[in-house]
């Protein structure tokens, strides 16, 4: 599908706004790279979380089931739940996730199953990710335990912590976290608390220790030969 067809797919969509540039001259730009089109905002329910996680499922299956490789941004870490549910429903895809925290707890705030500490415990349990294709990295800060260090190598996980990131740099982890997802189709998750917070201080929870901005760009360089969301 072209990003034409994509953007008269989105007109066609009530509260979509379809942005095709077709005329980059800078090739350089990802415009160059592939066919892009802003999908606008993706239908949410701010009154009820399962439903709303429901709105987001049912739109990204759309755009999966006519060929497009989504790349979302906003809300909180559990709206990666109903993309993943999208993009992993015909087969589990491997994850690289940068992040201050693993995501991959049980409950949360007294035992709830669907927050933003939890998305990845669900997307586990519903067979989305491939645990043996599965790259966590920048972890550190705050946490309520360790069963979720424990689900991650119960189930093989690797873990990256902060530490390990900073004694190895950035490319020797990015070298092991792409052979890790391998060839196979993978989702790329990314925190902004993965970000130092002196760098991105809006955040819920701020994690000190981290990377600078420098060091950032070339984990988001390294992602971007992957090729792949
Ligand atoms: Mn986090």
């Amino acid at each position: 599908m072209s990003a034409r067809d994509v953007a008269g797919w989105a007109a066609g969509h009530a509260g979509c706004t379809a942005i095709v540039h077709g005329d980059a001259r800078d090739a350089a730009l990802p415009d160059r790279l592939g066919e892009l089109a802003d999908l606008g905002d993706c239908p949410v329910n701010p009154a009820d979380v399962m439903d709303g996680l429901k709105r987001v499922e049912t739109y990204f299956k759309k755009l999966v089931a006519k060929g497009i490789r989504p790349l979302s941004a906003g809300g909180d870490h559990l709206c990666s739940l109903p993309v993943l549910r999208a993009v992993g429903e015909k087969q589990p895809v491997g994850m690289i996730h940068f992040d201050a925290h693993t995501d991959l707890y049980d409950g949360y705030f007294g035992g709830f199953k669907y927050t933003h500490g939890t998305p990845f415990r669900r997307a586990m349990e519903e067979g989305l990710i491939d645990p043996n294709r599965y790259v966590l990295i920048g972890i550190r800060g705050s946490a309520y335990g360790r069963e979720d260090w424990d689900f991650a190598a119960d189930h093989g996980i690797r873990i990256i912590g902060i530490d390990e990131f900073h004694r190895r740099g950035v490319e020797d982890v990015m070298t092991e976290a792409r052979s890790i997802v391998g060839d196979g189709e993978t989702y790329v998750t990314y925190d902004i608390d993965f970000v130092d917070p002196t760098f991105a201080p809006g955040t819920g929870t701020p994690s000190r220790c981290a990377i600078c901005n420098s060091r950032n760009c070339g984990c988001g360089a390294m992602n971007g030969e992957l090729g792949r969301v």
